[in-house]
């Protein structure tokens, strides 16, 4: 058993995270100061249906599961606030979620440019310091994206890539070339960690992950007040997730341009079992390592197809459109990565299958009379 800290532990993958751990019997602490909450209800985009707050939160699991799960509500971006959960929680893991998520979000205007950079930064720092302060041993888990890579014209590597450059070699890390202001943080993020690690000798893992979708993992399904953050607009959705919602609601699938936009996916639950086996098997001191958190691959366009596909065999009139593409990316391109770390570990994925497309399908027509059409697509253009 133990002390496990999840930083961003409100949000949709947080929140099923810190259930997860705790199911497991580790003391879960968790703390978030409700960014995303307060986001969405400042941008009108409020996820497909409402869910407790924290305080509220952590009463039900105990009835559900008669286990406790800490809080703390907070910044992390407070360097004091931090500190002080650190002493009391004494982690010898942390799980960094505590970032804004949403690349169209930080592309938004100045103000939300500057917010997603300050916030993401800032916590990453004052993590790194409070582990090398009051936690050295303390691994970290941070949540890295697989759009630290881009979409390079050659395969991708985990993490590192070998290089020889006029007949001598060294090891890299691999060349990154995000897409949006969030997905630089995310490799600025990257940079400190690798950093920190060679002058500190921390140990972190650095997961890269690609779009998650999907609602359901073995605890949020125990209680429906246990369900986690579902968005399907515009700025929080992810496009998989979007694209059932737009199939119940009888909106046109939004493909972005050509829809040849090649990105690997993973499963809600995969995410869960992809941090616990990351937990299992720390890195050492002075190791970054890096997991590319994928399951498998698709083209936006086959996306598409397979959410119709399933829609129209639950009787749901499913049409796709291609609209314009608001965002600057290649739509056709070489995509080639390379995902075996995990497998190694021991993870058992989840794919996309039928099965899978037509439970979330259930769970939309649930809650369809709280889809806000409005909300599924603003434009916001970069
Ligand atoms: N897309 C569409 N139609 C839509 C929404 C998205 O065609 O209605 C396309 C996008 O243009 C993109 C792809 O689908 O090519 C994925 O978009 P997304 O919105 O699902 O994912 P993204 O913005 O890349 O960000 C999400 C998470 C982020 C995470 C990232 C992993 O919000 O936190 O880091 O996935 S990755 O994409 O591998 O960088």
């Amino acid at each position: 058993m133990s002390h496990i800290l999840i930083l961003g532990g409100d949000g949709y993958l947080g929140w099923p995270t810190a259930m997860a751990f705790s199911q497991e019997g580790h003391e879960v602490w968790v703390v978030d100061n409700y960014l995303r909450r307060s986001l969405c209800r400042d941008l009108d985009v409020e996820p497909l249906f409402s869910t407790p707050n924290l305080l509220e939160r952590v009463c039900v699991w105990k009835g559900v599961s008669g286990k406790d799960i800490h809080i703390r509500i907070g910044d992390c971006c407070d360097y004091g606030f931090l500190s002080q959960v650190f002493r009391e929680c004494r982690p010898e893991a942390v799980i960094h979620y505590a970032e804004q998520p949403s690349a169209p979000y930080s592309m938004l205007n100045q103000k939300a440019a500057n917010l997603t950079l300050t916030n993401n930064l800032q916590s990453t720092l004052n993590i790194i310091w409070a582990v090398h302060e009051h936690a050295p041993e303390c691994h970290i888990i941070k949540l890295g994206t697989m759009g630290e890579y881009g979409t390079p014209d050659i395969d991708v590597e985990e993490g590192w890539i070998e290089i020889e450059h006029k007949g001598r070699r060294d090891r890299f890390l691999f060349p990154r070339q995000a897409s949006s202001l969030y997905h630089t943080t995310k490799v600025q993020d990257t940079d400190l960690l690798w950093f920190y690690v060679r002058t500190w000798g921390l140990r972190v893992t650095d997961l890269m992950q690609g779009p998650v979708y999907g609602l359901s993992t073995e605890e949020t399904d125990l209680d429906e007040r246990l369900g986690t953050f579902f968005n399907y607009d515009e700025i929080f959705g992810t496009v998989v997730n979007r694209f059932v919602i737009q199939a119940v609601a009888g909106y046109p699938l939004t493909v972005y341009g050509k829809g040849g936009q090649t990105r690997g996916y993973i499963n809600i639950k995969d995410v869960l079992a992809c941090v616990e086996l990351a937990l299992m098997s720390p890195a050492d001191a002075g190791e970054l390592r890096v997991l590319n958190q994928i399951t498998e691959t698709f083209t936006v366009n086959e996306l598409a197809e397979k959410v119709a596909r399933v829609g129209k065999e639950l009787g749901h009139t499913v049409e796709i459109k291609s609209i314009e593409n608001p965002r600057k990316e290649l739509e056709e391109h070489y995509y080639n990565p390379t995902y075996t770390g995990l497998i190694e570990l021991g993870l058992k994925p989840h794919y996309l299958t039928d099965e899978v497309v037509a439970d979330m399908f259930e769970t939309g027509i649930k809650y369809k009379k709280n889809i806000q059409t409005e909300r599924i697509f603003r434009g916001v253009k970069w």
